[in-house]
């Protein structure tokens, strides 16, 4: 069998890795040179533990090849981002780039499957581009929605093991791609429509969304009542039905801090919680910028010069390197505008060179700096001791203090 993933992303790499691994002939396509001629020597471009073994050992006997372009095959999967634009406003058009790319290889009985986190409706709607521009193959291609969801940083596994939801076009759309995946998921393949399907990928996001901004709320509060937000949480949780997550400087990546507002843009009038829980992760990042500019301020009047200070961490989240609708990296461009002729230390130590950012290591930033604000809580920080002579503002856990 020979699949066509239009993609080679976060997801769409590892998915066409490991489908490649069982057996699937893959053409992995993406519009970057780069990618493609990475990929193609065996090279990951992305960080994933495991994966750039996999991936050379596919390469190396033939059975994933990356291209700019599609090839004939029997499967295409759109595995392709779908931002939103500025009035967060979900933004479909690399799905529908995708699936136009695709169009003229499609040949009847082909699987056509979205993957894309996508507002409900974009499969009937990729649908209707297909049978307007080849109505020849109304009713004769299969098609249907399947979410990923898979955590960065753990994906060998989850790819396999995580249960999948599948929701066809049609009944028959649904049981060919099940056959589809069966071959190398090993979690359960539910079965629905595509709608439920795209509106399912949407509600999980969104309900973590919701959750964390719970957590983040509680730690604003405990901020001015003098409590330990993180000693607060670990105590509630003994409670045997309470299940608090982690407060921190914000929700960041490319899912969470997104999706929900492919709900409240179609349903703004019903989305009130999840449009209030997008508002306080906003927020909680602003917050934390000020924090971090007040401390300086506090600094500067009872030591009569500018304080150093280290910002600890790009990545939107724990032991990764992806700085996408990072948080931090929000926070620590808001406190370099705001105090320009103040020495600032960016550490990422998941990333080598930014080309924004000068990075500092984080034992020489923690050393140097009056201030350190723990912006991403990458395993390293742990290690280093808490430090009496400095201010800490501990916005992500590392010693469990409050900030
Ligand atoms: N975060 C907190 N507190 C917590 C947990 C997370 O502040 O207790 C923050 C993180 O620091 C980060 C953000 O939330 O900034 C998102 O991180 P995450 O680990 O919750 O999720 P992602 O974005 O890496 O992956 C999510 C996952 N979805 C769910 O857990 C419901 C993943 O399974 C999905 O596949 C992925 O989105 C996706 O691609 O949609």
């Amino acid at each position: 069998m020979k699949a066509c993933f239009m993609g080679l992303g976060y997801i769409g790499l590892p998915t066409a890795i490991i489908a490649a691994k069982h057996g699937i002939e893959i053409t992995g396509v993406d519009i970057n040179l780069r990618v493609v001629e990475m990929t193609n020597a065996g090279k990951l471009h992305i960080i994933e533990p495991g994966m750039e073994e996999m991936l050379r050992e596919v390469v190396q006997a033939g059975m994933l090849k990356a291209s700019t372009k599609p090839e004939v095959s029997d499967a295409y999967f759109m595995v392709v981002p779908t931002p939103f634009k500025g009035n967060h406003e979900p933004d479909v058009s690399y799905v529908e780039a995708a699936t136009r790319a695709v169009l003229p290889f499609l040949k009847e009985g082909d699987l056509f499957v979205i993957e894309s986190t996508s507002p409900v409706g974009t499969t009937e709607a990729m649908a209707k581009i297909l049978f307007t521009e080849r109505p020849e193959l109304e009713g004769r291609l299969f098609i249907a929605y399947c979410p990923e969801r898979v955590l960065p940083g753990n994906v060998i596994y989850e790819l396999v093991h995580n249960d999948r939801v599948i929701g066809g076009l049609n009944p028959e759309s649904t049981e060919k791609a099940m056959e589809f995946y069966s071959q190398f998921v090993k979690g359960k393949l539910h079965k629905t429509d595509c709608r439920t399907a795209e509106m399912c990928k949407l509600t999980e996001n969104s309900s973590r969304d919701v959750q964390i901004a719970f957590a983040n709320e509680l730690s604003l509060i405990c901020d001015k009542a003098g409590i330990n937000v993180w000693e607060l949480i670990a105590l509630a949780n003994k409670h045997p039905r309470v299940h608090i997550l982690q407060p921190g400087c914000g929700v960041g990546g490319h899912c969470i801090a997104v999706d929900p507002y492919f709900i409240t843009a179609d349903f703004p009038a019903e989305s009130k919680l999840i449009a209030d829980a997008r508002e306080i992760n906003n927020y909680k990042s602003f917050w934390c910028a000020e924090k971090v500019k007040n401390a300086m301020l506090e600094f500067e009047l009872k030591h009569h010069r500018k304080p150093i200070v280290a910002m600890m961490g790009l990545a939107f989240k724990p032991d990764i390197d992806d700085l996408r609708e990072s948080p931090s990296k929000y926070i620590t461009t808001k406190v370099m505008q705001s105090c320009s002729n103040a020495e600032i230390l960016v550490v990422e130590p998941n990333v080598k060179e930014h080309n924004v950012f000068k990075l500092t290591d984080y034992r020489e930033a923690y050393e140097k700096a009056d201030i350190v604000a723990f912006l991403t809580a990458h395993t390293p920080f742990r290690e280093l001791p808490w430090r009496e002579d400095k201010v800490v503002l501990d916005f992500c856990g590392i010693f469990r203090r409050n900030g």
